[in-house]
């Protein structure tokens, strides 16, 4: 038994064990014999428990004036920034990410917040002309009941805000199934509602595994609306289990983001971009830089340029503020990125910088692999057309800017992309046709803001978009009003014709 601290589940305003008095532990990557803490094992009936304090919650919250909700919200956001560096220092322990990393982590739910509390005096709808004298018609956002999230361990903090906030601000309540890999970032989060007033049952919190607590939150009749980040396979399975209940399903899955860079790229800046881009956050953001495509006449230059600056990265525990990377998050994490290291290995790609998992001393402790380059890789390859969700940078190179598009375009995915260069007409047209729900010109595939809509294109996900009032559509609906003050029966247009 270890003395590590037992967090509990966070249901209707109470810190409660689960009904099935098991618990699991979890461990810091950097280093495996730290017990960052001991999580609540939940089931099923922890869910119900959940979905009903929310159900009761929301008769009364979605009543409460939408700026007066914001108002509770815009001192949650005072209060994360209070805790900015507590909460940030235990993410780094629970998912690997550096402290500098993990404070943007932690301040992109800060912004979210202060966004959202700010959505409560605004949360516009329409007023239009009726067709017909003395009517008048407008349209009202109405929120939809309980909502469900399933959120995953890269950004522990910055997603679950993205989704509960706006979520809170249309009236909604909530209830949260953390990654079982960071349910510590998602407890403080619960702390802070708590601690600032959030009435008892608008957010709850249910720890434990996908298929125990997912999965029924999935499929609970009184839930409304799903809202899930994750892997597109398990994506696919979360848009069936919503089908058919018809549940609001909004879906973050999968990437394979590409850096463009012209012959007429800055080249410091297309490598600066590149390594921040492939290598901030171990490679493990949705929108990191898996593939660069680089013109035939500077990709020796780039490549070698790359190579430098990938093997001077400092890799380590992410506490240390002068590590510039992190471990991967878990063991299978790991597993798969050096699965993949063979897999360009062996499909013909050259690997030019990394490619090993670092071992000695205090590496030995954690899931440590080395900043990964290969080049030569071409569009048949595995590590072309896969995500792999780890440090390993996949550079393919082409000769004309129309090659470049379709390269850029050749995935199943369509999260970020990227293009390098000092043509104006080449940056607009890139960014016409590179379909993606992102894209940035002269800056890396990673830094969505929040007052933007953030999600993807084809197989990245299912026409949503998180944050900036896009965010709104998903927890709200519409509802088109109609008043007739003539005092007589007016029949519509459609009807007098
Ligand atoms: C993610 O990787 O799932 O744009 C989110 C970015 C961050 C969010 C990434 N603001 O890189």
């Amino acid at each position: 038994m270890s003395d590590a601290k037992v967090y509990k589940n966070f249901i209707n305003g109470k810190w409660v064990k689960s009904v099935s008095g098991e618990t699991f532990e979890n461990r810091n990557p950097a280093d495996t014999s730290e017990i960052v803490g001991v999580f609540q094992k939940s089931v099923a009936d922890d869910v119900n428990a959940a979905v009903a304090a929310a159900a009761e919650a929301y008769k009364t919250w979605r009543l409460v004036p939408a700026p007066k909700r914001g108002e509770i919200l815009y001192r949650i956001a005072n209060r994360l920034l209070v805790q900015k560096e507590k909460i940030s220092r235990d993410m780094t322990r629970e998912m690997g990410k550096i402290i500098h990393e993990t404070r943007g982590d932690t301040q992109e739910a800060i912004d979210m917040t202060y966004y959202m509390a700010g959505e409560g005096r605004r949360l516009f709808g329409q007023t239009t002309p009726s067709e017909m004298m003395n009517k008048f018609n407008m349209t009202l956002r109405q929120p939809l009941g309980v909502c469900g999230f399933i959120t995953p361990w890269n950004f522990p903090i910055a997603i679950p805000s993205w989704k509960m906030m706006p979520a809170l601000i249309c009236g909604n309540t909530v209830v949260i199934k953390p990654a079982t890999d960071t349910p510590l970032s998602v407890i403080h989060l619960a702390e802070v509602c708590e601690e600032e007033g959030l009435p008892p049952g608008v957010f709850n919190v249910v720890t434990g595994s996908g298929s125990a607590v997912g999965s029924p939150l999935i499929n609970h009749k009184d839930v409304r609306v799903i809202s899930f980040t994750g892997s597109t396979e398990v994506g696919r399975k979360v848009s069936e289990g919503c089908a058919p209940s018809f549940k609001h399903c909004c879906l973050e899955m999968g990437g394979k983001n590409v850096q463009i860079v012209m012959d007429d790229a800055k080249l410091e800046l297309a490598v600066d971009g590149a390594i921040w881009g492939a290598f901030g956050t171990t490679g493990q953001r949705c929108t990191a830089t898996s593939r660069v495509i680089c013109h035939k006449d500077v990709v020796d230059k780039f490549t070698s340029m790359m190579i430098k600056r990938a093997e001077n990265l400092k890799v380590g525990n992410g506490l240390d503020e002068s590590v510039q990377m992190g471990p991967c998050v878990n063991q299978g994490q790991l597993d798969t990125v050096l699965s993949y290291i063979e897999v360009g290995k062996k499909d013909g790609a050259r690997l030019v910088a990394g490619g090993k998992r670092l071992t000695g001393g205090a590496y030995d402790k954690g899931y440590f692999v080395q900043p990964t380059i290969f080049t030569g890789v071409t569009q048949q390859m595995r590590i072309w057309r896969e995500e792999i969700f780890g440090p390993v940078l996949s550079v393919g190179t082409f000769d004309t800017f129309e090659k470049a598009i379709e390269m850029a375009n050749d995935t199943s995915y369509g999260l970020s992309a990227a293009i390098y260069t000092q043509d104006v007409n080449k940056a607009y047209t890139a960014m016409r046709d590179v379909y993606t729900g992102i894209f940035y010109v002269n800056a890396p595939t990673i830094g969505a803001e929040t007052h933007l809509p953030f999600g993807g294109t084809k197989e990245t996900g299912n026409g949503h978009r998180e944050a900036a009032m896009a965010a709104l559509d998903v927890f709200s609906e519409w509802k088109s009003v109609y008043v007739d003050f003539s005092g007589a029966l007016q029949r519509a247009q459609i009807d007098n014709a």
